[in-house]
């Protein structure tokens, strides 16, 4: 099989385009992580994309490994989206009153996850900044415990050791963060569960609840230990607290209702809106009947349970049958079983990591059960099989401390063109380290 060279992209409207960001939008992006700050260069600008492939501005093809960080399960403009928008929109965005299909996706969240109420929100952070507003409301506790390398949104007392774009960009917390806010928040390393015990043991009667992601994927994905999510909810069980457990990346994407650990209250977000602001957080009736104007915490959004955002949300669930996850699975096998391959083949040290179809390849021999294993990861390494595979057509997380994201839109080709090119781009990580 010949191999595909790379050809150096012609990027010239992206750069055009980033210069001209950079004057009105920080850092030229509306998100951090897209800012390629993480693997060097500028970002690419996208115009368009259907299926597992995206188009820059230079009308560049790239296949798709990031899709929208999550949402686009289906891939891109799936047909049944597409069709559920246009109806949606032509009735109209927004109303600020009830309607019928927030009825609908709650329902079909709750017919899925262990949740028995949810509230529709517009972002993962809103969703999991409530869903602690809540847990400190029914504990009467303001501490919450997080994992080092576990992101949850940018909510001030998430920012402490947070992974995904804070990882990526090195911040080890954030400036306007106040110290009140960072004190209430205690991080412990992951899959360390006598850590979790030694925190409560260090601050008795405190703690309102635990918060982390069910598989986490915001420092690269790391597998939890065997029975570590369940030994989470007993602790904090057994200190009157409440366990959070944070699916807005796993929900809906590693099976049809997420992990679906034993936890207090959930979170979700991404899948769950097919790639418009659509996000929840939900669990036992009881509790969320404290949420205003049930009862008297106080949570509300403009755009919460949006109908553009419910109708392509209720479209990507209804889309997502036992074969889309069937697909997503053997896709995600196959291209992390290619990766290492490829990786092993040119003497880079690596480690794959697949606890689901939400896979890492991490620059570091491994094994990666933490943050700080996760952080020996050779970073530059990454960044130039990134830019291999990018001049190669393929659009990676630009980012070491992120997952590979797969939709059930990636054909035979795409996977072929993908193994066909991951030996050069191996190559490019093994000249960096040598
Ligand atoms: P948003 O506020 O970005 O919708 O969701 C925050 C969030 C909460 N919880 C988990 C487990 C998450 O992964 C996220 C957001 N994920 C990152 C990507 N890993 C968002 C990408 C970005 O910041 O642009």
């Amino acid at each position: 099989m010949t191999e595909a060279k790379p050809q150096p992209l012609d990027i010239g409207t992206s750069a055009t385009y980033a210069q001209r960001a950079a004057r009105v939008i920080p850092g030229g992006v509306n998100s951090p992580v897209r800012a390629f700050r993480g693997v060097g260069g500028h970002p690419v600008y996208m115009a368009d994309a259907r299926g597992a492939r995206m188009r820059d501005v230079d009308g560049n093809t790239y296949i798709d490994l990031v899709g929208s960080w999550g949402p686009l399960i289906l891939g891109h403009a799936h047909p049944e989206v597409v069709d559920a928008l246009a109806r949606a929109a032509a009735g109209g965005t927004s109303y600020g009153a009830p309607t019928l299909g927030e009825i609908e996706l709650a329902e079909e969240i709750v017919s899925r996850t262990p949740c028995e109420k949810v509230r529709l929100v517009s972002s993962g952070t809103e969703a999991t900044m409530s869903a602690v507003r809540l847990a400190r409301a029914a504990t009467g506790r303001d501490k919450i415990v997080k994992f080092a390398g576990c992101y949850h949104g940018h909510a001030d007392y998430f920012l402490a050791a947070a992974g995904s774009g804070v990882a990526t960009l090195g911040h080890p917390d954030s400036p306007g963060v106040p110290a009140s806010a960072a004190a209430d928040t205690i991080v412990v390393p992951y899959n360390d569960a006598d850590a979790v015990e030694a925190a409560f043991a260090a601050h008795p009667g405190a703690v309102a609840a635990v918060i982390t992601e069910a598989l986490p994927g915001n420092m690269g994905a790391v597998a939890p230990l065997e029975g570590f999510n369940e030994r989470l909810y007993e602790i904090a069980r057994a200190n009157g607290a409440l366990l959070i457990s944070d699916e807005v990346m796993t929900g809906f994407r590693v099976g049809p209702g997420g992990l679906a650990a034993p936890a207090d209250l959930y979170t979700y977000g991404k899948v769950m809106g097919g790639g418009l602001p659509a996000a929840a957080f939900g669990g036992r009736a009881e509790l969320m009947d404290l949420v205003s104007p049930a009862g008297p915490v106080y949570q509300a959004g403009t755009l919460s349970g949006n109908p553009l955002a419910v109708a392509a949300g209720l479209a990507t669930l209804r889309a997502c049958d036992e074969a889309v996850y069937r697909r997503l699975d053997a896709t995600a096998e196959a291209l992390a079983r290619m990766a290492g391959e490829a990786l092993a083949k040119a003497g880079v040290p690596h480690c794959v990591s697949a606890p689901s179809n939400l896979f890492s390849v991490f620059f570091t021999e491994g094994p990666v059960r933490n943050f700080d294993d996760a952080s020996a990861q050779d970073t530059e390494a990454y960044g130039a099989f990134f830019h291999a595979m990018l001049e190669s057509g393929v659009y990676l997380p630009p980012s070491a401390y992120e997952c590979w994201f797969v939709s059930a839109a990636m054909d035979e080709e795409a996977l072929s063109h993908i193994e066909q090119v991951l030996p050069q781009a191996a190559e490019a990580a093994a000249r960096v380290r040598s």
